[in-house]
């Protein structure tokens, strides 16, 4: 059935992450202020929405369970702060604003990616050590900390930098580790921390690596022109701009597919996926 409230539904759930995250950094020093700048101010929430709504499919969402998200939602911005460095993509505007090197300087911005990271795992440690729910925490905590280090996201990082691929798979499998990683990890830990079974922790898993893959395939789409001019190998440019949007309907059909599998209410995570394939920005 469609849902006409979907982008209000949407809204509703990013303005409660956003909420939570504008409390995390409160103090005056320069440190505290850069971090706030850096994780709020219009990012689309992506994978704290998608742990949540993995979480909800099987329980009820419980505070330390918006904990866990805004962890991960750290670890995505610090991935931000420093992709944006003068010695990585040497951008100066993110989500429409300064990026953080341009506003607070280079020293401060390696800092503030260092204080998201490092924040992150306090949160994870402190929900460790508060809840009772600790054997499911753990288990999702380990698996963030794969996909965000050097098995997923910094490999990912290291492969894109080197720009040096032979094959479109080559390509595919940097997308698996740059972006899928933590959208998988976004997927997988609802699943774990909501008490999924081990089949739906799985479909989780590998609803977020097709919806991951579809998410930057699409990225690639919207950013063809800019890359082409610029030099940057993506799987659209190094195949075509026909083969990914053909890729891309593939990958979100099997997401879409997955979620067809799970007996729960799945229909917010189908939308999603399809606004995502969609969007302009
Ligand atoms: C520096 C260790 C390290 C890793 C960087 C995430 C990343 C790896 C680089 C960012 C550049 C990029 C294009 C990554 C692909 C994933 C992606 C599209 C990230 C942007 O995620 P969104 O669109 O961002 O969810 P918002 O702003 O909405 O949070």
């Amino acid at each position: 059935m469609k849902n006409n409230n979907f982008v209000k539904d949407l809204r509703f759930r990013q303005e409660i992450i956003n909420q939570k995250l504008s409390m995390i950094f409160v103090d005056n020093d320069i440190l505290s202020k850069a971090s706030k700048y850096a994780i709020i101010n219009g990012g689309k929430r992506l994978r704290p929405i998608l742990l949540i709504e993995f979480a909800k499919l099987f329980s009820k969402v419980n505070n330390y369970i918006y904990d866990f998200a805004l962890a991960l939602e750290l670890i995505h911005n610090y991935s931000l702060v420093h992709d944006d460095l003068p010695s990585m993509d040497n951008d100066d505007y993110r989500r429409g604003n300064l990026t953080v090197h341009k506003k607070f300087g280079e020293d401060i911005a390696i800092l503030v990616g260092d204080n998201l990271l490092n924040s992150s795992y306090e949160i994870l440690f402190n929900l460790i050590s508060q809840e009772e729910n600790k054997d499911n925490i753990i288990e999702a905590s380990k698996y963030l900390a794969n996909k965000a280090g050097k098995n997923g996201m910094i490999e990912g990082q290291i492969l894109d930098i080197s720009n040096d691929f032979t094959n479109s798979e080559e390509i595919l499998n940097m997308y698996n580790k740059k972006t899928c990683a933590l959208i998988m990890a976004a997927c997988k830990c609802g699943a774990i921390l909501g008490n999924g079974n081990n089949k739906e922790v799985k479909l989780a898993e590998e609803f977020g690596h097709a919806l991951g893959l579809s998410f930057q395939i699409q990225d690639d789409i919207l950013d063809y022109e800019e890359d082409k001019k610029i030099g940057k190998v993506t799987f659209a440019n190094y195949t075509s701009k026909e083969n990914a949007e053909k890729v891309l309907v593939e990958y979100s059909n099997k997401a879409i597919n997955i979620l067809n599998e799970f007996k729960e209410d799945t229909s917010f995570l189908n939308d999603l996926v399809k606004y995502l394939i969609n969007r302009t920005i």
